[in-house]
């Protein structure tokens, strides 16, 4: 049976899911939907969710959204190995840390920064909210040191979620040259991470909505 995923390819989190079946080998059945016109609020996508967002992956008559555990769900139920959402107790914690590190705070306070101008009128960006954000990104930073990938030497869904939400942070020319080891793991991403291409267009499409958003 297919699996159904509603997505706009522009989002992070819808990217962040397409990262993690890319890596199980799972074909999505792609069901784009235009949150700009309002498409998440016909009835029978609020039937299915009814919050009414995307991601929303549907696999027989499981339904699940918020991209951090969507990500877990294809790990676990379709991974070849655990390496991408690990059995053991400290990796497994490490990786759910980084997720929630990014869903509560490293996209929470990039939301923080950009969404005031992009969709709330705001006309000047707030320099608070960007040293809040340049803070968040130093932590990862740190977290990333010494390591090859977010967590030890392999891939896991937190490179896939943290990954979707760097390459969006990069399109808002957030300046990233501080931080040394993130530039140093976007290039190992680049060449190891399978879906990085398609991510990285839906990155450079958020960064031109951003654009046009803040007349820039
Ligand atoms: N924490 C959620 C965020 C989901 C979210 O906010 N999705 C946005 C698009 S990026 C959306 O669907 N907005 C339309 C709506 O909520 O009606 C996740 O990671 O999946």
């Amino acid at each position: 049976m297919p699996i159904d995923f509603y997505y706009l390819l522009i989002s992070p989190p819808c990217r962040a899911v397409m990262l993690t079946a890319e890596a199980v080998g799972v074909k999505l059945n792609m069901k784009e939907l235009d949150i700009f016109k309002g498409e998440q609020m016909k009835p029978e996508f609020v039937a299915l969710n009814p919050q009414h967002c995307i991601p929303t992956l549907v696999d027989g008559d499981f339904v699940i959204w918020e991209s951090r555990p969507t990500c877990s769900y294809l790990a676990s139920k379709y991974g070849k190995d655990d390496s991408l959402f690990p059995n053991d107790p400290r990796a497994r914690a490490e990786v759910e840390r980084l997720n929630y590190f990014d869903m509560g705070t490293l996209f929470h306070r990039f939301g923080e920064y950009v969404f005031p101008v992009m969709f709330r009128g705001e006309k000047e960006f707030n320099p608070d909210k960007l040293e809040r954000l340049q803070e968040a990104l130093g932590w990862l930073d740190g977290f990333l040191s010494g390591n090859k990938f977010a967590v030890g030497d392999n891939i896991t869904i937190a490179d896939h979620t943290l990954l979707a939400t760097v390459s969006t942070i990069k399109e808002a020319n957030v300046d990233l040259s501080k931080h040394a080891n993130i530039l140093a793991w976007l290039e190992k991403c680049k060449a190891e991470v399978p879906g990085y291409e398609t991510n990285q267009k839906g990155a450079e499409d958020w960064g031109k909505f951003f654009k046009s958003r803040c007349n820039l």
